[in-house]
């Protein structure tokens, strides 16, 4: 009897881990690169219609105060992969190294007995680890005809459009992967980074279209002397020939980059050059017919960037559209979270600008739109401050998998599912690529829903204090106002707290500062003695 009693115990356990292996959801987390929420219609902006991405949003949930804790590209993916600040995961910024060996969030899936792959843009050095399969472009990628680096470091050119580059191999893997497991996929397109490349079937798409300057184009900097020395304007940092294509055969139209931007032609195969040409040929020598200078010319690059900057994001709403369609056609749409982000925001003109880095609203935003039909709700809105950090938990948390105590992000599931009223009421950030492109300097700061507080140091010592109601375009630098005394002294007193929580501070900043003066030392060394 005893032993039929252990038989039956021990077949209703397999059945029932049989059972919760089934329950556990995939996760499909689509990050695209430099997508700006002002360039998605779920988040109500009028620029463009992604209809795909707002599937989302009307399937699921969008977030519209969601952020990154350091704006910039590799250190943004450090932090989304491991759910630890930059200053604990060690990315700091783009150069440097980063270290695969530490836990990541691919690891953690791999170990709960899920199928885990990496797709497209990861941008970062050395081989991903916690990854069955992964596909990375090779740095930055490129728009046409991309290097992959794969399994071994083995570099594969793929002919063709990124997008759809990526898309394949996405649709490659998901169908073979082996069905009786759950699986976690990251499918990162490249778009819209600079250079903007679009594809030929949207070349047209926005060229009837004027667009209007946005409110805080032609910006003074009043009062915001980090602001003011930033090199992202698209008036007087805008390359010709690089970022705007006109590349004139001729060679008249002088650009900084025009080398760069002869490379990036030359790698098209003789069809798509034929179809780039067909394209931008003719507006070429319109632009070198008008003769365009001051205001005017700000303006026409202004309308060039966002044709550009909105056509590759057709590209990457398509390959939204046929996940979807794909999860869909093989009933795993019901059982699959998809989460749409972008590795930060982007300035589309705001303050007269492009790139991101700082952390005034456009680029320390970034889109977050999320579906699961299980526990989301259709429609639904957040307006909680959830971050990057915060994704790692969040996905384990809906996998059932512990969430390791080192993680300093808090899992969002039942904000999602059940809306917690106790969720965190701020947000912190840190930026250090500086010196460095665009002249960011490096800052720190925290956001509640009102307020926003930030310290640039290194060769400044500048502090800026917002009132986002009244002054959501953060043109008026209120930190020294006796009126705001109050909030200055609350905001100071918030953000030591939130330092002190994530184990940041100033001797921290001055170690690392000391340790990129002596990189930066040693790589003048080695290029001294290489000539
Ligand atoms: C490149 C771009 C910059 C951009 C950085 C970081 N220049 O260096 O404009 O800010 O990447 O972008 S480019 O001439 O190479 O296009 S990030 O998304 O990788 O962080
Ligand atoms: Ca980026």
């Amino acid at each position: 009897m005893k032993e039929y009693l252990e038989i039956i115990i021990l077949a209703l356990v397999l059945i029932s881990c049989t059972e919760s292996k089934k329950e556990q959801p995939n996760v499909v987390f689509i990050m695209s690169d430099d997508h700006a929420y002002q360039a998605i219609s779920a988040y109500g902006g009028t620029l463009n219609k992604t209809p795909n991405i707002d599937r989302l949003a009307n399937e699921g949930a969008i977030f519209t105060r969601a952020t990154v804790t350091n704006s910039i590209c590799s250190p943004s993916r450090a932090v989304m992969l491991t759910g630890k600040h930059s200053f604990v995961n060690g990315r700091l910024a783009n150069s440097g190294t980063f270290d695969w060996g530490q836990d990541n969030v691919a690891k953690q899936f791999k170990k709960a007995g899920y199928q885990t792959a990496m797709i497209g843009k990861i941008h970062m050095p050395g081989l991903p680890q916690g990854f069955d399969h992964f596909s990375v472009l090779e740095g930055q990628g490129k728009y046409y005809n991309p290097d992959f680096i794969q399994e071994g470091g083995k570099k594969k050119r793929y002919h063709g459009y990124c997008a759809h580059v990526i898309w394949n191999q996405v649709k490659d893997w998901l169908d073979a992967r082996e069905e009786e497991k759950p699986f976690f996929l990251m499918y990162h397109p490249k778009a819209p980074h600079r250079t903007w490349m679009p594809e030929p079937k949207y070349f047209e798409l926005f060229e009837d279209t004027e667009f209007e300057l946005p409110q805080t184009f032609n910006d003074d900097y009043k009062n915001r002397p980090s602001a003011a020395k930033q090199k992202m304007s698209i008036a007087e940092d805008m390359d010709l020939c690089y970022d705007l294509k006109m590349l004139d055969k001729e060679g008249e139209i002088k650009g900084r980059y025009r080398r760069n931007a002869q490379n990036l032609y030359n790698r098209m195969d003789s069809a798509q050059r034929a179809a780039w040409d067909k394209h931008y040929e003719p507006i070429i020598a319109e632009f070198k017919a008008q003769n365009l200078k001051g205001e005017a010319l700000a303006k026409w690059k202004y309308n060039r960037y966002m044709r550009d900057y909105l056509s590759t994001i057709q590209s990457v709403d398509d390959g939204v559209g046929k996940l979807l369609d794909y999860l869909e056609a093989n009933d795993l749409d019901e059982n699959t979270i998809v989460v749409y982000t972008s590795d930060q925001g982007f300035y589309l003109g705001e303050h007269g600008w492009f790139d991101k880095r700082f952390m005034y609203e456009q680029s320390f935003r970034t889109p977050l739109l999320m579906k699961y039909p299980k526990s989301i709700k259709p429609g639904t809105t957040i307006d909680a401050l959830v971050q990057n950090l915060d994704f790692a938990p969040t996905f384990m948390d809906f996998a059932g998998i512990d969430i390791p105590s080192d993680i300093q992000g808090e899992s969002f599931r039942n904000l999602v599912s059940d809306r917690d009223s106790t969720w965190r009421d701020f947000a912190y950030y840190t930026f250090y690529e500086y010196p460095g492109e665009h002249n960011v300097n490096r800052h720190y700061g925290i956001t509640t829903k009102r307020y926003k507080l930030i310290h640039f140091y290194y060769d400044e010592d500048n502090w800026e204090l917002y009132d986002l109601e009244k002054d959501p375009h953060e043109t008026n630098n209120i930190y020294t106002l006796p009126e705001y005394k109050v909030i200055r002294e609350m905001m100071h007193k918030k953000l030591n707290q939130v330092r002190t929580k994530y184990g940041d501070n100033d001797a921290l900043n001055q170690e690392f500062l000391q340790k990129a003066l002596e990189a930066r030392k040693a790589r003048k060394n080695k290029n001294r003695q290489a000539h």
